[in-house]
């Protein structure tokens, strides 16, 4: 099979529309999906105050997302585009980039429609609804995250034309899905794979194993991450105001030009440059290669 060129993503599948959303379905869910999504909520939501940032909670309550059961993506869009102008659709897993960045900078959020089981409590591999609601879509209510996913999908979409995809990758990867932020003095959580995360959430910000830094945009475009377990390095932002203004005020063509000849730098090592926050012992990540 070869790689779908970049402007012609593959075809949606049976069932979904020409942008891959597929109706909800949210009057199919069972007594029992509606208890996953309880029972997840419950656990996350009495770990994160205090670790995360306050807009996040403020997103929770002005979304009403404590309500019981899966919220209905409906309802929550009216609250949600209240607030910013965002909405929330239903796919059936993961989405091609060029659909996928296409949707953000239509300020549409894309939202997997089902929930994982009792045996993928902690782990699973697509987003389902909870990592997808509960992990991204209250800071689509604060404005200013709000506008910076925007011009992420519109940056990603310009990427696609320099081959760049991968580079932008980890940008959202440390940052809308891992990413910590400084405040009054204190780290909080806002990414949403820490947030939607039982382990991670206290991994992230207490544990001394990994290393926690200074946010800069070229060396997080050139630090490559994994997918298969905690992350060994977090970048800590200053505020979502300063994330913003640094993705609108860079050009990215250049950077991308002289991205192409740098190296990728080690995940778990600290750089010269580096405004180190925390130095990882990095004993977790060792602890896990040797059971490996
Ligand atoms: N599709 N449903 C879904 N959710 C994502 O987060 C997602 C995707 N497709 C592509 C994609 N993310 C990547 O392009 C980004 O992580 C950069
Ligand atoms: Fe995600």
């Amino acid at each position: 099979m070869s790689e779908p060129k970049a402007h012609m993503p593959p075809a949606p599948p049976e069932g979904a529309a020409a942008d891959w959303t597929v109706p909800q379905g949210w009057s199919a869910y069972t007594p029992a999906e509606h208890a996953m999504w309880d029972r997840l909520f419950e656990r996350q939501s009495a770990m994160l105050p205090g670790r995360v940032t306050p807009a996040f909670l403020k997103g929770l309550d002005v979304l009403r997302l404590s309500k019981p059961g899966i919220p209905d993506f409906e309802e929550l869009s009216e609250r949600l585009t209240k607030a910013t102008g965002w909405r929330v659709v239903a796919v059936p897993g993961l989405v091609p980039d060029e659909v996928f960045f296409r949707h953000l900078a239509n300020r549409t959020f894309v939202a997997g429609n089902f929930i994982r089981t009792p045996e993928q409590i902690d782990y699973l591999q697509e987003p389902d609804v909870f990592h997808d609601v509960f992990g991204h879509v209250p800071l689509l209510a604060d404005p200013v995250f709000a506008d910076y996913m925007q011009a992420y999908g519109e940056g990603g979409l310009r990427s696609l034309g320099f081959g760049a995809l991968h580079k932008l990758a980890r940008l959202y990867w440390y940052t809308v899905e891992f990413g910590l932020v400084r405040e009054g003095g204190d780290l909080r959580l806002y990414g949403a794979g820490i947030v939607s995360s039982y382990g991670e959430s206290v991994f992230a910000l207490d544990d001394p194993s990994p290393n926690r830094i200074g946010f800069d945009l070229k060396r997080v475009m050139r630090t490559p991450y994994r997918i298969d377990d905690y992350q060994q390095t977090y970048f800590v932002i200053d505020s979502f105001e300063d994330l913003l203004r640094q993705t609108l005020e860079t050009d990215f063509a250049p950077l991308y030009a002289e991205l192409e000849t740098a190296s990728d730098l080690d995940l778990a090592t600290i750089q010269p440059g580096d405004t180190v926050l925390h130095r990882g012992s990095q004993a977790y990540a060792q602890s896990r290669k040797v059971r490996a």
